[in-house]
């Protein structure tokens, strides 16, 4: 496939903790897959900044700056040229907007006026970019289980992290991915129940891989 061609894009959706490493690494595999990891590190140095750590400590202060350096590298990585047939990310642009964003909106850490803008900047891309993505893959997860994971894996940023922000981020994927009544949905949804231990995730994975990889068969 000439590197011009426009790869079968999926995204991988899903709370903090529910597996979307797991899944993607068990993708790396294929050669005809690229896979894109959401780029955690770089929001952990940019330019000697720990944005993530910045977040954790004051939300409030930060959550504009993080928010806007999160929609450059998830741009970044909807529009990288691939000659794989299929792109595999770890979470989307959508998401930055629909459950982080909003959520710091409806939760009051994000000024409205700071909520607006990155809304243009979202709203701009959209309009003028194509990001455009063919299938949504939603780890489903009750939050108590991913909360103990994100205890148990303890990166030391997320080590405050508390339920309740947990049951509120659940809350808004499900509305966006399961329920579709919050915010557009850009592309079909399968889900995936991700609250059995990873292995057994992607036992499930397997039965459904030839539908991620857009295969016939
Ligand atoms: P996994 O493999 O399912 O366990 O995924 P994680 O937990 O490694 O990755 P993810 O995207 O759920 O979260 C990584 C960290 O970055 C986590 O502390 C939440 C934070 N995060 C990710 N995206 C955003 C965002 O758009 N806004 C905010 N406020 N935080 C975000």
């Amino acid at each position: 496939m000439d590197k011009q061609s426009k790869p079968f894009t999926v995204v991988v959706e899903g709370n903090i903790g529910s597996g979307k490493t797991t899944l993607l690494n068990y993708f790396s595999k294929f050669s005809d897959v690229e896979v894109l990891q959401e780029p955690v590190e770089k929001w952990r140095d940019v330019q000697g900044h720990n944005l993530l750590g910045l977040l954790y400590d004051n939300p409030a202060r930060w959550c504009l700056t993080f928010q806007t350096h999160v929609q450059l590298t998830m741009l970044d990585h909807h529009t990288k040229e691939t000659s794989a047939k299929v792109k595999l990310m770890e979470r989307s642009l959508y998401s930055g907007r629909y459950c982080f964003v909003e959520n710091l909106h409806q939760s009051k850490l994000m000024e409205p006026a700071e909520y607006s803008v990155i809304s243009e900047w979202f709203k701009w891309i959209t309009n003028n970019v194509d990001v455009g993505i063919d299938l949504i893959v939603y780890l489903r997860t009750d939050p108590k289980v991913v909360h103990d994971r994100i205890l148990q894996r303890a990166r030391k940023e997320e080590k405050t992290v508390p339920l309740s922000y947990i049951v509120d981020l659940h809350e808004i994927h499900e509305k966006w991915l399961h329920d579709k009544i919050s915010h557009p949905v850009p592309a079909p949804v399968l889900e995936i129940d991700a609250n059995v231990d990873l292995a057994e995730m992607l036992e499930q994975v397997t039965l459904v891989e030839n539908q991620i990889l857009n295969r016939k068969r």
